[in-house]
């Protein structure tokens, strides 16, 4: 038996969600509340998720790093994962992920708190987490113009590098790190995907039976 720990919004745990749904992996899906620093502390000493539990050797264990993984599920490397082991490929992707998730997260932040993922304490847990960084939630709210404008100016570079995959005829590690960056877009109000975009963002989805908000309703939220 296989369970994944993690968190609805969190880009990472959505890499495993995708990987694990292309691969159609099964496995028992625990969304912990964010303030919850027990339960990933009690599994691999470290309050980060995603986590996976799962039978190595003959021996259940838990594991975090998102990219480690999906490795050790992707028995056929059906992502070419060989991928990550260039390195112009890997800084190239780090590059294009850390240009798109300071917009993305500036603007979904402050929304991402108020979905049913959250309750009054994990939503004050993040926020005072989250603000230590980037400022009052308010002001990154009021300052929207300016992260959709920085994001917009990412995404233009984008369209003629999706072939129809990043820089591929076919679904690799990379999609899933990038469609998993760009996710939370879904949740920010009014948020006008171009439409290549949208296609892409589907089209992995379809690939991968994603469902972002599967684990709201699914009574693992504690309702
Ligand atoms: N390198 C890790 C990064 C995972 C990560 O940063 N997870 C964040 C959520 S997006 C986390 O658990 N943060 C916990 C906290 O800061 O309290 C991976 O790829 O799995």
């Amino acid at each position: 038996m296989t369970t994944l720990f993690h968190y609805v919004h969190c880009p990472f745990c959505v890499r495993v969600r995708m990987a694990l749904g292309l691969l159609k992996t099964s496995y028992k899906s625990v969304v912990l509340p964010y303030n919850d620093e027990e339960t990933p502390l009690g599994l691999t000493g470290v309050k980060m998720l995603p986590i996976v539990e799962t039978n190595i050797d003959g021996e259940s264990k838990a594991m975090n790093e998102s990219l480690d993984i999906i490795k050790l599920f992707d028995k056929d490397n059906t992502l070419k994962h060989e991928l990550l082991e260039d390195e112009k490929v890997r800084k190239n992707i780090n590059d294009l992920l850390d240009a798109i998730a300071g917009p993305v997260h500036n603007l979904v932040m402050p929304y991402w708190i108020y979905t049913k993922e959250f309750n009054e304490e994990s939503r004050a847990y993040f926020q005072a987490k989250k603000e230590k960084k980037r400022g009052p939630f308010n002001d990154l709210a009021k300052r929207s113009p300016e992260f959709l404008d920085e994001l917009n100016k990412v995404l233009n570079g984008l369209e003629n590098k999706l072939q129809p995959f990043y820089n591929s005829s076919e679904l690799t590690i990379l999609d899933i790190m990038l469609a998993s960056h760009l996710w939370g877009l879904y949740v920010y109000p009014e948020f006008q995907f171009p439409p290549y975009l949208h296609n892409y963002l589907q089209s992995i989805k379809r690939k991968c039976a994603f469902d972002y908000h599967q684990d709201f309703w699914s009574g693992y939220l504690g309702d």
